[in-house]
């Protein structure tokens, strides 16, 4: 027997991936409805090769009788319907920024905090991580583990994916425009992002540190441990999937980098490719599509006592959102909702 699964947000970038996730993963399926906002209704979304499921209104669908909802429209809607759905009895797991820092919600990446999903009982919603998070914190667990760590330093090469289907259109536009010689008008980010970067993802904070920054500090120590200062600058780069990181980490005691590799190379979710040769290192576009997070150039910052750099990526809609939501999913089925 399996379960009945909610999609919300079924047509964006995100919603269509975790539809797919769940296909790819075999994930126990009795029934699955996908959902969005009423302009969307009736439009038409893939389950899988065979299946096409048409969308209905979220406002007006009720959760009564359904397991588990995944959750990814804006922070405002999932605001007004997760507590809706969960109070139905659906368990949602919530990919918006809206109730991450909740204390009673848990924060969970499988492969870090798997024993954090039992809090879920408390408002019947899980929280995904953002997904600059999601890839350094399963990189940094190992790391944590080996030498505990007390501080990283972060520059983050993120995808226009990041910022939905809009953000795909406008690179692909802009690029196309620059080709033609025609005018650039950028609309979703504040600058030109074609043959051009931008560093500023999300809203300003009084600090002069913008959102996604503040996110990755502030999710990194509910994750993985409060102890850990985490310093980020986050850039929004030309490239339609995948998000690179380049992470730099002072432990506690000495860690040498083989004892590192090692770590990594053992570590649930990673994928080392470190030759230390032209092209012995991964790159965004080979990452898209695929499930690991993976990590290159590691190597010894020998500018700090302790210190240690590495470079790392994954494909954000899959391991920075669908993946993790679908691998919560499988831990609450197995642990927590069993049929
Ligand atoms: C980006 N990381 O790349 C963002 C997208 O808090 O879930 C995800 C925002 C979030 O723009």
């Amino acid at each position: 027997m399996g379960y009945k699964v909610a999609v919300i947000g079924a047509t964006g970038n995100v919603g269509r991936e975790m539809l797919q996730t769940l296909v790819d993963r075999k994930f126990p399926v009795d029934e699955v409805v996908a959902l969005a906002s009423a302009r969307s209704a009736g439009k038409e979304v893939s389950f899988g090769d065979n299946k096409i499921l048409k969308v209905k209104d979220l406002a007006t669908f009720d959760f009564k009788g359904w397991d588990i909802a995944l959750s990814s429209p804006g922070a405002k809607v999932s605001a007004e319907h997760s507590p809706r759905a969960a109070a139905a009895g659906c368990v949602v797991v919530d990919n918006t920024s809206h109730f991450r820092m909740d204390p009673d919600v848990p924060l969970v990446v499988p492969e870090v905090n798997p024993e954090a999903i039992a809090q879920y009982k408390k408002k019947g919603i899980i929280a995904n991580p953002n997904c600059s998070t999601i890839q350094m914190v399963v990189a940094l667990k190992p790391l944590h583990t080996l030498g505990k760590i007390k501080r990283v330093v972060v520059s983050t090469y993120q995808s226009v994916s990041g910022a939905g289907k809009e953000g795909m259109d406008e690179l692909f536009e802009q690029s196309r425009a620059i080709f033609v010689n025609d005018p650039i008008t950028p609309r979703k980010f504040p600058k030109q992002i074609a043959f051009n970067l931008i560093p500023q993802i999300d809203v300003f904070m009084e600090d002069g540190s913008t959102k996604e920054e503040w996110k990755m500090v502030v999710e990194t120590k509910k994750i993985l441990d409060a102890g850990i200062e985490v310093h980020a600058t986050c850039v929004r780069v030309p490239v339609f999937v995948s998000h690179s990181e380049a992470v730099n980490v002072e432990f506690t005691r000495p860690v040498s980098v083989e004892e590192a590799t090692e770590a990594l190379r053992n570590a649930p979710g990673v994928v080392v490719l470190d030759t230390r040769e032209p092209g012995g290192y991964i790159t965004p576009v080979e990452t898209t599509g695929d499930d690991p997070v993976y990590v290159s150039r590691i190597r010894k910052d020998p500018t700090i006592k302790n210190g240690l750099s590495f470079w790392c990526v994954a494909d954000n809609l899959r391991k920075g959102a669908a993946l993790n939501a679908v691998q919560i999913a499988e831990v609450l089925a197995r642990d927590y909702l069993k049929k």
